[in-house]
């Protein structure tokens, strides 16, 4: 029997080497598999760097993707594509040549030590709810039981925005 397919949303980053040219590489490698289907693409971002403010600018881009893969082999699969493509790891906010997180996986609530879905931080980037509402708007938070637009609406009108 086939594996039931899951729709991903995933968050590509980059501020070194090109960083444009870092997530054109990205998309690339995640095409190439033939386990993940892309089904849509954000415009792709540059973006003031949130948390450790002393760095270069990113460029970030969404995407959406199907697959069977399950969501511990999505993350080992995102991970090898990182290490291919050359990132060290480090600081943990600090400059990434390229960075593959995952957001939200359909209603999906997961929290192990390696994993947590929806992103611990989504609803506090603006960078990240501006680019899932271009392409996913009416997706839910499954743990804050709100859409990506609303979320993005209640965070452009809360103090500080962005910080
Ligand atoms: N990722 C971080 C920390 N800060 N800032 C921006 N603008 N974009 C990112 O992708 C980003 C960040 C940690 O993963
Ligand atoms: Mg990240
Ligand atoms: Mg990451």
């Amino acid at each position: 029997m086939q594996a039931p397919k899951l729709i991903y949303y995933l968050l590509l980053g980059s501020n070194m080497n090109d960083p444009a040219g870092q997530l054109k590489l990205a998309l690339q490698h995640i095409a190439a598999l033939p386990e993940l289907q892309v089904l849509k693409i954000s415009s792709l971002q540059r973006t003031k760097p949130y948390g450790k403010t002393d760095q270069d600018d990113f460029f970030n881009q969404v995407l959406k993707l199907q697959s069977p893969l399950a969501p511990e082999d999505m993350l080992s699969t995102l991970l090898n594509i990182e290490k291919q493509m050359g990132r060290q790891r480090g600081q943990k906010w600090g400059p990434r040549i390229i960075d593959l997180d995952i957001l939200l996986i359909q209603d999906m609530m997961i929290e192990t030590e390696k994993l947590i879905v929806p992103h611990y931080d989504l609803h506090n980037r603006l960078f990240v709810l501006e680019l899932l509402t271009e392409i996913a708007p009416d997706a839910m938070h499954p743990k804050l039981n709100k859409t990506i637009s609303e979320l993005r609406q209640e965070l452009m009108s809360s103090a500080g925005g962005n910080t």
